[in-house]
């Protein structure tokens, strides 16, 4: 008798049409038969897969992804809960009955001459209570194989899946690549997502964005837990202590490079469980427990150097578990390896752009498309912790939020308690960045992060939050960050990168009760003798200016936080309209 998996996958064939039906074992080999094939295949901008030098980035390759479609899009990204109020002023809505006719028109017959893959996958190591079984059909290979990277993919998922109903189904197809006809759509009462006309990252993985934030974020709000869009680190303090923590950045604000940071700060070093996702239980200790479901990085490759990440680049020539992909980097053709903007050592002279067009050092346009991409196994990582596999995740001490704002923002800032650090979160903004498409370096509002990701009602999800607050024995300390505060040139005042150790540092110090702060109307910040500056070339002046509270323009900010709360009318909860309350008397007075 066939399976609830095997019924679905047929039925949804019924619908595509595909030449053939390829069921992913996801072992290494079954990858490079992808691969070996993809290398024969002829786009418009050149193979489906590329082979690059091999000696010095082993089983690495090169995709150029559809010019218009680089980045996600969400203008077509769509939450479709039964009601438009549950998916919010943050989401787009179609009413459910609506969306599936016109995606049923646009995927009839769509993977006609293709292979469907279908790959049963886990999200979370199989052995978590906290993990989910996962199914998804697509007609891309290069989707199929970043799949095996980005999650535990293959037999194990397929032993969970049989005799289930409940699995997370992800329907992707590319289509015909038009923008006009592409669709990021999901049902959180079907556990579904369905997906066509792209094959970039966030559009396609659909274990990542789709399921493991926006799906799981209404799991989690019914069942009581978190989804979120956050590194998972440890910290190792000079006596041998870890510290677990957990940060939501926005897309292509930092977390990557702060998951696996080399510690600028002599006798620190950092352990590495994740980079773009965390999901958060409430253990029995009344803790709060973090496992990362993913098993690799989709990353930011311009900028990633020996200098800014080193454990970056030592994971991307690792070679233990492979393959490699770089999606929409330059090509050296002197020495057929992978190159972008950041990289070490000069310019190649003789470089194809990410689009496989000729470039010269002299061009305006970027070689590598600013959201350009590695995709690498984690376990890879030099610095992946010991309990990256850990079933019951690390606990958590504290929780940063952090945004990229070139004004206002300090350095770090903690909250008072568990309902200010909330809303610490809620009241983020950031400049939006390549990461997705449409323009960059606006700000907007972001809370926690979550803004494309949360798959319901932010107001309803900001009340989750104080909820779980008030199931914690032991709540996590929350703080703000931001490295991006520039001086008047423009420039960058912190240094960044390594050195947000000094950082890190205080907020363990903070956790551990080993020094004081200075309370200012936005927050807690530190007393400058209480960071570690030694060795940094930091003029006092800059450091002020970095931990400055400036009145005038926290009052704009405060008008702009209103006008984004009044949007969610009833649904925002009281305590934190009296936190922005408090807050505003405090920086009148
Ligand atoms: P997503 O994968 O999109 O979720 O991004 P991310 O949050 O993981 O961001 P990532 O670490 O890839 O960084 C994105 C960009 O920010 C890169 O260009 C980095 O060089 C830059 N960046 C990261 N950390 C710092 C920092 O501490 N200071 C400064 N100035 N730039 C940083
Ligand atoms: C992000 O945009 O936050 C990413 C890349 O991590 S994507 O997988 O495209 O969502
Ligand atoms: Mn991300």
């Amino acid at each position: 008798m066939a399976t609830a998996v095997e019924e679905w996958v047929e039925e949804q064939a019924k619908l595509a049409q595909p030449a053939r039906i390829h069921w992913c074992d996801g072992t290494e080999g079954e990858a490079l038969r992808l691969l070996e094939i993809g290398m024969s295949e002829e786009k418009l901008n050149g193979p489906v897969f590329w082979e690059l030098n091999q000696k010095k980035w082993p089983k690495a390759y090169l995709h150029r992804s559809h010019p218009t479609d680089v980045a996600r899009t969400e203008h077509l990204t769509y939450v479709c809960h039964p009601s438009r109020e549950m998916s919010g002023p943050n989401n787009n809505w179609m009413e459910p009955g609506e969306a599936k006719q016109l995606l049923t028109r646009l995927s009839t017959g769509c993977m006609k001459g293709r292979t469907m893959y279908v790959l049963p996958y886990m999200m979370g190591h199989p052995d978590s209570p906290y993990a989910k079984a996962c199914v998804q059909i697509t007609d891309s290979s290069y989707v199929a194989i970043s799949m095996r990277i980005m999650t535990r993919l293959g037999k194990q998922a397929l032993e969970k899946l049989k005799n289930r109903h409940d699995f997370v189904r992800g329907f992707h197809s590319i289509g015909d690549l038009s923008p006009t006809r592409r669709f990021i759509m999901h049902f959180p009462d079907d556990n579904l997502v369905w997906s066509i006309g792209s094959g970039y990252g966030g559009n396609a993985l659909l274990g990542k964005k789709c399921f493991s934030l926006r799906i799981a974020s209404w799991l989690g709000y019914r069942q009581g837990w978190l989804a979120e869009h956050m590194v998972i680190m440890g910290i190792e303090d000079p006596r041998g202590e870890i510290t677990y923590i957990c940060g939501a950045f926005p897309s292509a604000c930092g977390k990557t490079n702060l998951a696996m940071m080399e510690s600028a700060l002599g006798g620190y070093r950092v352990w590495t469980l994740g980079d773009d996702i965390a999901w958060l239980n409430i253990g029995p200790d009344g803790r709060l427990w973090a496992i990362n479901p993913e098993t690799g990085y989709f990353g930011v490759a311009p900028g990633t150097s020996m200098t800014s990440n080193p454990n970056m680049m030592r994971t991307l020539r690792r070679g233990l578990f492979t393959p490699t992909l770089f999606t929409n980097v330059a090509l050296n053709l002197d020495t057929n390896e992978p190159w972008w903007e950041g990289l070490d050592g000069p310019v190649p002279e003789k470089l194809l752009d990410w689009q496989g067009r000729p470039w010269k050092p002299n061009s305006k346009e970027k070689a590598a498309h600013p959201n350009s991409r590695f995709t690498v196994s984690i376990y890879n990582t030099p610095t992946l912790s010991p309990e990256f596999d850990n079933p019951q995740g690390v606990p958590i001490s504290a929780i940063i939020f952090g945004g990229r704002r070139g004004q206002l923002i300090p350095l770090v800032v903690e909250g008072f308690d568990w309902t200010h650090g909330v809303f610490l979160g809620a009241r983020m903004g950031s400049e939006t960045t390549a990461a997705a498409a449409g323009e960059v370096g606006l700000v907007r509002r972001d809370p926690m992060a979550m803004l494309p990701f949360c798959g319901y009602n932010l107001g309803v999800y900001f009340r989750h939050w104080l909820n779980i607050g008030n199931r914690l024995s032991k709540p996590p300390k929350i703080f703000s960050v931001n490295w991006f505060r520039l001086d008047e040139n423009g420039r960058f005042l912190w240094p960044g990168f390594g050195e947000n150790m000094r950082v890190l540092k205080w907020i363990i110090d903070r956790v551990k009760n080993r020094v004081g702060a200075k309370e200012t109307p936005v927050g807690l910040v530190p007393h400058l003798d209480d960071l570690e500056l030694d060795g940094l070339n930091l003029p006092r002046e800059k450091l002020a200016k970095l931990v400055e509270v400036n009145m005038s323009e926290w009052k704009r900010e405060i008008e702009e936080i209103k006008k984004f709360f009044q949007q969610f009318g009833q649904h925002l909860p009281r305590e934190l309209w009296d936190q922005l309350g408090a807050m505003e008397r405090a920086v009148k007075s």
